[in-house]
């Protein structure tokens, strides 16, 4: 096998003119035309309505290569490319080698004829993916309606492209094109290996392990096949036909670890490869697969119960509290889909707590980087198809064209111990009622649905992925029930909209009781420094038209201020106003959490709406652009702790509630107390051990608030106190989960066996927060700069920051009680190296308190 890699540095014709400008690839044209100075930035300012000239546009990628002599004498030279976006031709030295119409399949062409020896010249032709829409719209017939944002591009569902691209309620327009991940031409004397399997079952003390391969060849011959898993070998002689074959072997593993989720056990993994040569040629000589895999049961319960119908996560025979968010491209831009920040952003997610990322299904099939680090991690994996907010249509040519795309996913990702389930799109299903064609016909629509969904969906994961389970849609009450899951919580999958999109009040999480949230979420204002990424100086304000620009949800700012003047007394100010909605967003995410993790094992499992971004812009997401926490991410890390310690009030009773992840039995003594909000002073006191069982949650104490009264029985105002709440760990009797110290840790740290509580009970707004004259001193410690916060009274929702350093404190949105100190550890930004003496000069506090002078 002979191989000549063809990324690096390319040429990006304009077909229009015949210009010409360097490009990266992999990489998008965008891009290039941004890095040549062509384009504006097209996330500052409205610069994103001034680049839409581009996806109406051919475009061509040119390279030459040389070809040794021994590439020409192999017998078959193909030309792979992992990612092409998106409908484009490909002509090695003038020759067309074929075409691609799909971003989400890997284009294998035949280049043998084509090549030549010495100076070859490939070209590949970008079509405008915007006419290519069009053009399959005129000949449609009858309409396939689509979800349309503010900026976007037309018939969207018609081409196998990320549908985000075309603009989403959170990110921009852009229709580039490119080449993503890898590019090279192989030559081959034997079969090409297409792909692999590792089929793994639990065989006793031991694993059995159906390794298959799917060959390509391009004549019929005799070959050598060599299978190895974990060090088990096997290998076939045998006689293959021309074009595509399969080849099974069976083998038997002993002695390996299992993989689990993070949290629940290690992530072992073990390299699993499978070589095909011409049998008269040497071993090593041909073509290998190799991968590393990890041996694991996963199954979801879905069952029938007294409540519905069930929805868990089970692992090696454990239910696992799926806790995490939603997963969107890395960025509008593909060049900047880099595998530092793709694992940059799972570290984030893994940081905060969670154990499970929903590939949502409007943006794309993610890197193999991806899935190894989740792998690697312990982070269980969602996966949807990506149909996202449309309808679809369901022509011959189209569903040939994703089934092809299906088969190619199903097996690609089949391997991936971190793939939970396989989803057949985001919301299609609802989609059918949304739109006025399919409402005046829905017997069309719904044919048109389940043709695709379930007859070439659920088809291809039925065939080449029998163990992993199949679940037809999110939200989704369950194989053949259409029922509408954004408001019916009994069974299955559930999206939570009803606290944002119907602007109900933060109450409404607490009654709901879902069994799985696949959705829900709360829009927050960016930071400072992202505000500054984009809006001139001038516009630094959230309804001025570069902000406005990067808010792309209608009611957006209206539902955030809304929200503000429900909950909190008016901010004073620009930065104000971004700190408050971002204190609003942590608030009512942390909300829906607490209550449905307080209702294990009804519900199992929450995923908010979003993790990240794909550009700096007002939005749901709990990271900034740049990868900074909001205080949502922060909170997340709190609200998703394996032991959470959690006060829920509902229905004028608050409520401390406890929920342990972990399996065994824990002994803590309990803390609850009243305390005057006004200096932190203790009025009521409650304490007693208990015993927690694990995997379970309880309630440790409740307190009507029509009640409240301090130990000499005066009755207490509760806009005048706030609970604290705090279990400390009896001893530990050593889980065999997680550490000695009594707690799941994810890195091997030592988990505190403390937790604690402090919280308002009414409406913020109703209470008179005291100034807690916080102050804080840098300090030096062996892992760098440190910062000590002190509060003389209560606070809550304490933010440091240290703009414009490049960097961010380990927490924020923490609260401090009565003489409370905080350590906060800085965390230089990627490149960056801040001092002592920089932090002294940077360092700005602040905390939720009502319109005051901010602090110099
Ligand atoms: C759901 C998601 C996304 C959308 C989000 C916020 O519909 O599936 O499509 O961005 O809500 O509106």
């Amino acid at each position: 096998m002979e191989c000549i890699e063809l990324a690096g540095a390319w040429t990006l014709a304009r077909v229009a003119d015949g210009s010409r400008r360097p490009m990266a690839v992999p990489g998008d044209l965008m891009s290039a035309l941004i890095a040549s100075g062509e384009l504006p930035d097209p996330y500052f300012d409205r610069n994103e309505l001034g680049v839409q000239w581009v996806g109406r546009e051919d475009w061509r990628l040119e390279r030459e290569f040389d070809a040794a002599p021994s590439l020409l004498g192999r017998k078959r030279t193909l030309l792979v490319a992992e990612q092409v976006d998106t409908v484009a031709d490909f002509i090695l030295n003038g020759v067309k080698l074929g075409s691609s119409a799909n971003m989400f399949r890997r284009v294998v062409l035949d280049a043998t004829r084509a090549l030549v020896p010495g100076r070859n010249r490939l070209e590949i032709l970008i079509k405008s993916p915007e006419k290519a829409a069009l053009e399959a719209a005129a000949k449609l017939a009858y309409p396939v309606p689509w979800s349309i944002y503010p900026v976007s591009s037309p018939h969207r569902n018609l081409v196998r492209k990320a549908q985000c691209m075309s603009g989403w309620d959170w990110g921009p327009c852009l229709m580039t094109g490119g080449v993503y991940e890898g590019i090279a031409l192989l030559g081959l004397d034997g079969p090409c290996v297409e792909w692999t399997r590792a089929r793994t079952r639990r065989d006793g003390d031991g694993w059995t392990v159906e390794a298959s391969v799917g060959l390509d060849s391009g004549e019929a011959g005799e070959v050598g096949l060599e299978f190895s898993v974990a060090g088990v070998r096997s290998s076939l002689e045998a006689s293959v036909p021309a074009g595509r074959s399969t080849w099974t072997r069976v083998l038997r593993v002993s002695e390996v670890e299992p993989w689990w989720p993070v949290g629940y056990g290690g992530q072992a993994l073990y390299d699993f490869a499978v070589s095909a040569r011409p049998a008269d040629q040497p071993a090593g000589s041909g073509h290998e697969l190799r991968k590393r895999i990890g041996f694991r049961e996963l199954s979801v319960r879905a069952e029938e119960d007294s409540v519905g119908r069930s929805f868990a996560i089970v692992c090696n025979g454990r239910e696992v509290w799926a806790k995490g968010a939603n997963w969107i491209p890395a960025d509008a831009l593909p060049s900047r889909w880099k595998a530092e920040r793709i694992r940059a952003l799972v570290d984030a997610a893994l940081d905060a707590n969670m154990n499970c990322l929903r590939v949502w299904g409007g943006g794309r099939y993610e890197s193999d980087a991806f899935y190894d680090y989740c792998d690697q991690k312990g982070m269980l994996v969602w996966q949807d198809f990506m149909f996202s907010c449309a309808l679809y249509p369901s022509s011959r040519g189209f569903l040939e064209e994703v089934d092809a795309e299906a088969r190619f996913q199903a097996r690609r990702l089949a391997d991936h111990s971190c793939v939970a389930l396989w989803c057949g799109n985001n919301e299609a299903l609802g989609a059918i009622g949304w739109y006025e064609e399919s409402k005046g016909n829905p017997a069309r629509y719904i044919v048109d649905y389940d043709r695709l969904n379930e007859g070439v969906l659920g088809r291809a994961v039925r065939e080449l992925d029998p163990d992993r389970t199949w679940w037809p849609s999110s939200p989704s009450a369950g194989p053949d029930d259409f029922s509408d899951n954004w408001h019916a919580d009994a069974r299955g999958d559930m999206h939570y909209w009803s606290v944002w999109h119907e602007g109900k009040p933060l109450s409404a999480y607490l009654e709901v009781e879902p069994r799985f949230v696949s959705e829900f979420g709360f829009q927050a204002l960016p930071s400072l420094r992202t505000a500054r990424g984009f809006a001139p100086e001038t516009q630094l304000n959230p309804t001025s038209p570069a902000f406005e620009h990067h808010q792309r949800h209608e009611r957006g700012n209206a539902l955030i201020l809304a929200t503000m003047a429900r909950y909190f007394r008016m901010p004073s100010g620009f930065e104000a106003t971004l700190y408050l909605s971002q204190v609003q967003q942590a608030l009512a995410i942390r909300t829906a959490v607490e209550w449905w993790r307080s209702l294990r094992p009804r519900c199992m499992r929450a995923l908010y709406w979003q993790l990240n971004d794909v550009w700096p812009v007002a939005s749901w997401s709990g990271l900034e652009y740049d990868l900074a926490p909001r205080l949502l991410h922060r909170e997340a890390r709190r609200f998703f702790d394996p032991t959470l310690l959690a006060v829920v009030v509902r229905d004028g009773v608050a409520r401390v509630v406890l929920v342990e992840d972990g399996a065994e039995e824990r002994e803590w003594t309990l803390r609850v107390e009243l305390k005057r909000l006004a200096d932190g002073a203790s009025l009521a006191t409650w304490s007693s051990e208990l015993r927690m069982a694990g995997e379970s949650a309880r309630v440790l104490k409740e307190l009507p608030l029509d009640a409240l009264r301090s130990h000499d029985g005066t009755a207490l105002a509760p806009e005048t106190v706030y609970l604290a709440a705090s279990i400390e760990e009896a001893r530990h009797k050593g889980n065999g989960i997680g550490r000695a110290d009594g707690g799941m840790g994810r890195d091997g740290a030592a988990r505190p066996a403390r937790r604690s509580v402090m919280r308002l009970l009414v409406e913020p707004k109703r209470c008179e927060l005291p100034d807690p004259r916080l102050s804080w001193r840098v300090a030096e410690s062996a892992s760098g700069p440190e910062l000590v916060v002190r509060s003389e009274a209560p606070a809550f929702w304490v933010e440091a920051l240290a703009d414009p350093l490049s960097g961010h404190f380990d927490d924020a949105g923490f609260d401090l009680e009565a003489g409370g100190e905080r350590i906060l550890r800085w965390i230089d930004g990627p490149g960056a190296k801040a001092t002592a003496a920089a932090l002294e000069k940077a360092v700005k506090l602040r905390e939720l308190r009502w319109s005051h002078a901010e602090r110099a």
